[in-house]
């Protein structure tokens, strides 16, 4: 892997709600960036990520990862966080070192009290946020559907246009 100088390394947080799909968009990455030469599944314990034991029997993740990869000529670290609320915590310790992050949101869930939690952190770690849309393909909730959830947490107005991208983004993440 080339060395890169400081200013071309980027810490890149995944976040989100437990089951948004978090890990699996960090899987993508890594595979598409070609920093992996299979894509790691959750479900079949497989995920370069999810790799600690209680981690794989329970397909979900329990403490925050660092993988890399390049990209754009930077290097990216990737934090891949915890969702559910017990491991919260985890996720907020790695706030501090963040340089940006990207709220992975779930079509099927919509929006739950954990995201809301995680996008006041951003606000107070001040960490520069997008949203990702993700399990658009399960047709479940439709996208005004979920930007109404995200209406009654009034962030919607900044998420709407990034949403609207994000679709075709996902869609595109999902057929590779
Ligand atoms: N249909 C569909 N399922 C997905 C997608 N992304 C993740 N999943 C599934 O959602 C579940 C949770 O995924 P995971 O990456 O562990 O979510 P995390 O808890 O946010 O890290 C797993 O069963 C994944 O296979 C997606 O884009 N579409
Ligand atoms: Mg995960």
């Amino acid at each position: 892997m080339a060395k890169f100088e400081t200013e071309k390394l980027r810490n890149l947080g995944i976040i989100g709600q437990g089951d948004a799909g978090k890990t699996s968009l960090v899987e993508a990455i890594l595979f598409n960036t070609g920093m992996t030469d299979r894509l790691g599944k959750v479900d079949d314990g497989s995920s370069n990520m999810d790799f600690e034991p209680e981690e794989t029997k329970r397909k979900i993740t329990i403490t925050s990862k660092l993988h890399h990869c390049e990209w754009n000529d930077h290097e990216l670290h990737i934090v891949d966080t915890p969702g559910y609320t017990n491991f919260l915590h985890d996720t907020r310790s790695c706030m501090r070192v963040l340089g940006g992050a990207v709220m992975v949101i779930s079509a099927v869930d919509g929006v739950k009290a954990q995201s809301q939690t995680l996008w006041r952190w951003t606000e107070e770690f001040e960490i520069p946020l997008i949203a990702f849309v993700n399990k658009l393909t399960v047709n479940a909730l439709i996208i005004s559907k979920l930007l109404m959830t995200w209406k009654k947490t009034s962030v919607v107005d900044r998420l709407r246009s990034i949403c609207r991208s994000a679709k075709l983004k996902t869609s595109r993440v999902l057929l590779t």
